[in-house]
């Protein structure tokens, strides 16, 4: 009986804690030996998130940095090299209007982590069309990642876009055949994939086979 009401807390315990993780992903944001782990608090289940937490990774779990950045109604963070500087870049999936383009729409913004705090490198209005998802991955394996993104069509067709940083912004780089799954990315064994989920049928198509 102890045990296993033991075993409840426990579950209930781990269930709570995995509970206030939205997202997150771990790395070597600053080019050397330490790795970070990078987390969007938040529930699963809602829509946003609310704070960015970087812990070191270095002797045990130590929380090095922390944020409320629910203004920017944040879904998603990805992790990767996008510039080919040895340190990785922190893209958060945000939700907002931009300067230059004032209208609700999802948008990426790109940051460095430099020990102390988040460094803004790219806080781009848009992509080249509205986007349901992204994530950064190494479309063409150079060892650099590109912004790969599900982006939907005037027709309401989607297609997959990626983009490659040239220095100061994005530009587009391959784009992949119409009519792709688009409710999100997902990546195995170092392919990308563009994913449909529709009651219990999954659609899972390749996207850019460079072979
Ligand atoms: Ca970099
Ligand atoms: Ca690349």
């Amino acid at each position: 009986m102890f045990v296993l009401i033991i075993l409840i807390l426990f579950c209930f315990t781990i269930g709570y804690a995995l509970e206030d993780t939205k997202d997150f992903k771990s790395g070597y944001l600053m080019g050397d030996e330490d790795e970070y782990l990078v987390i969007l608090t938040g529930r699963r289940w809602q829509e946003f998130g609310r704070d960015i937490v970087i812990y070191s990774l270095v002797n045990g779990k130590k929380e090095v940095f922390r944020r409320d950045i629910s203004h920017l109604k944040p879904w998603k963070i990805d992790i990767g090299d996008v510039d080919g500087d040895g340190n990785l870049e922190i893209a958060i999936g945000v939700y907002k209007e931009s300067p230059l383009h004032p209208i609700m729409a999802k948008r990426p913004f790109i940051y460095n982590f430099n020990g102390n705090d988040l460094i803004p490198k790219w806080r781009g209005s848009r992509l080249s069309r509205p986007f349901s998802d992204f994530l950064l991955f190494d479309v063409d394996q150079d060892g650099v990642c590109e912004i790969v993104a599900i982006e939907d069509l005037a027709d309401g067709g989607h297609i997959i876009n990626s983009y490659k940083w040239k220095g100061f912004g994005f530009e587009g780089f391959l784009e992949s055949i119409e009519n792709i799954p688009f409710d999100y990315l997902d990546t195995s064994e170092n392919e990308l994939y563009a994913v449909t989920k529709n009651n219990d049928l999954v659609l899972r198509i390749r996207v850019f086979d460079l072979d």
